[in-house]
């Protein structure tokens, strides 16, 4: 089956072609039958002759009622726009359709009524032209009139064609199902009424309700008035739910598949039909049957920021309609690019933010999305409706590539910086590397740690230090002390005998990765490699023999070969004039 909502001015005959279609009576309320005019959203359905059910949304015409208009278009992909022939384009004929565009409605017919009344051409040729401009696009216009019944079975033709179009539901997506009725039936509780767009529903089911994340079960379930124990999408659907009162759920609300979907308070959007500066600051965003209270602060010339008077499960490229009430007009539509921004706290943070949103059009950009944050956890994101294709770094972790090195590269500095002032301990506690690295969980320090760094009892120490005879493991921590500040100062030959370093002890160091050797008996630390690429890169490019000595504070004796094991690892290049350049990468 599938869904399609009305749409249109008052008394142009919405509720009563809908009753001619399905035989049904759209308008449920005395008031609604007493005044001749629709108040509240409508629901009814029948069978097209190619056998498909659709379901209508009923929804009033009257300009005091756009907001209940909206709360039943929201959910719906599909749309009737309505236009009386006698009366032809008014005011909420083109409110009605601004709003279909706000929400990127794509598919849908024009539906001449009260034909019997007037010449369905001239209006047939406005209401095509009008539509021609928006989401909608080019749509079949059809002429009917309820009282003689003419143009009803093109209009069922039309219907089938426009159903066929209409792409098919994810099935197998998680579950929002934006209530918009929620009653009571005696004996059984507390029933809520949507269209199911994706996803399936069974009878047993927990739902969370979005706005609180309280658990709710499905106690039963009824498709287009049957009762059913499975439901799937695209439906109508009623849910009598177990563990709910009648006013903690209504109108506005989404029941959704737990964890699936976050709350969503601070959003980024790009705004259509209107420059952002024309905007009031505050007005009421509607999205899918919601209506919220928004603060608007502009961003770029078609992007904001808006921050919602209470949270709602939002997904990047939502739709959704902004209308002040005050002036009661549909003010523009949004596509939301981003359901969970950084904060704006920074000078200048505002205009990058603005830069950023200009790149981003509402689809899932997994790779984009980890490359802005950096780290982000695959479950957050989905919960953003954005798939994750990227594989984790450590648990549900996913980490931009760039952002990642950088951590890597930080953590050994802060290994050496934490050895520097704590000479004594054996390396740098995990937790003390996670706060200074600004990291969320301490497995993201583990996964950064790279030989020769390991973990060792909660700490992060340097190589494999422990597996040598414990003299030699001393001797090397002795050395590294001496090291530490002049790391380029290879001991001389008489210091190494002090230490008790001959050839043998020197070669388990280095072949444990605790010593890196030059030459012979030329030794230093293992990250000297790194720290001399930093210093030489800064000295004026290129250099030579002399001045990269001097800047190492070192001699000859270590610098001609630590040079040559530069140029060997491709950090440094060699010139002719026996000049160096540091490659840059
Ligand atoms: N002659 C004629 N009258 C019609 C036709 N369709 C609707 N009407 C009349 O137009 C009036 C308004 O019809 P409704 O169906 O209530 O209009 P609506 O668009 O649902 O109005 P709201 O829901 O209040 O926006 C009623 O008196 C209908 O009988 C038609 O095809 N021909
Ligand atoms: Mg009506």
């Amino acid at each position: 089956m599938w869904v399609v909502a009305t749409a249109g001015h008052v008394d142009h005959g919405k509720s009563t072609l809908v009753r001619a279609l399905t035989g049904m009576e759209p308008d449920r309320w005395a008031e609604e039958r007493r005044r001749g005019m629709t108040i509240d959203l409508g629901f009814a359905w029948t069978v097209l002759p190619s056998g498909a059910t659709v379901a209508f949304v009923d929804v009033p015409g009257h300009e005091r009622f756009v907001p209940n208009m909206l709360a039943g278009v929201g959910p719906v992909p599909a749309a009737l726009l309505v236009v009386a022939a006698d009366e032809g384009w008014m005011p909420q004929s083109a409110e009605h359709l601004a709003a279909l565009d706000a929400l990127g409605v794509a598919f849908g017919l024009v539906v001449v009524t009260r034909a019997d009344l007037a010449d369905p051409g001239p209006v047939a040729a406005r209401a095509r032209a009008e539509v021609a401009g928006t989401s909608l696009g080019s749509v079949e216009v059809v002429p009917v009139s309820a009282v003689t019944g003419a143009g009803l079975p093109e209009l069922r033709a039309a219907l089938d064609r426009l159903g066929a179009r209409l792409p098919a539901p994810l099935v197998d997506a998680p579950v929002r199902l934006w209530v918009d009725r929620c009653f009571t039936v005696r004996g059984s509780g507390t029933v809520v009424t949507g269209t199911l767009r994706a996803g399936r529903l069974r009878v047993g089911d927990e739902l969370a309700v979005a706005a609180d994340g309280s658990r709710v079960r499905v106690r039963g379930l009824h498709r287009l008035g049957v009762a059913r124990d499975e439901v799937s999408a695209v439906s109508r659907v009623a849910v009598n739910l177990r563990g709910v009162a009648r006013d903690r759920v209504g109108r506005g609300d989404a029941l959704v598949t737990p964890e699936a979907f976050g709350r969503s308070e601070l959003v980024d959007v790009r705004v259509s039909g209107a420059p952002v500066a024309d905007l009031p600051g505050s007005v009421m965003l509607h999205v899918g049957s919601a209506a919220v209270p928004v603060r608007v602060r502009p961003l770029g010339p078609d992007t904001a920021r808006l921050r919602l008077a209470r949270p709602l499960p939002l997904l990047v490229g939502d739709r959704a309609v902004l209308r002040d009430p005050g002036r009661r007009l549909v003010a523009g539509g949004v596509t939301l690019l981003d359901v969970a921004p950084p904060p704006l706290a920074r000078r200048g943070a505002a205009a990058a933010r603005a830069g950023v949103l200009a790149g981003l059009d509402g689809r899932a950009d997994p790779v984009g999305e980890v490359r802005r944050r950096g780290l982000v956890r695959a479950g957050d994101l989905a919960r953003m409706g954005v798939p994750v294709t990227v594989t984790p770094v450590v648990g549900d972790w996913l980490a931009d590539d760039g952002h990642w090195v950088r951590l890597g590269a930080r953590l050994v500095a802060e290994v050496s910086q934490y050895a520097a002032e704590h000479p004594l301990e054996s390396g740098a506690p995990v937790e003390v590397l996670r706060q200074r690295l600004g990291l969320p969980e301490r497995s993201l320090v583990e996964a950064l740690v790279r030989a020769p760094l390991r973990v060792h009892a909660g700490r992060v120490v340097a190589g494999s230090v422990s597996v040598l005879p414990e003299p030699v493991a001393r001797a090397v921590d002795r050395l590294g002390v001496e090291l530490r500040s002049r790391p380029f100062r290879a001991p001389e030959a008489d210091r190494l005998v002090e230490l008790g370093l001959g050839p043998r002890e020197i070669g388990a160091a280095v072949r444990a990765g605790a010593l890196l050797r030059l030459a012979g008996s030329v030794v230093l630390l293992p990250g000297a490699v790194e720290q001399a690429a930093r210093v030489l890169a800064g000295l004026p490019q290129p250099f030579t023999l002399s001045a990269a000595r001097q800047a190492l504070d070192t001699t000859r004796r270590v610098a001609v070969p630590l040079l040559e094991l530069l140029d060997g690892r491709g950090v440094t290049r060699r010139l002719p004039g026996d000049v160096r350049t540091v490659v840059s990468r």
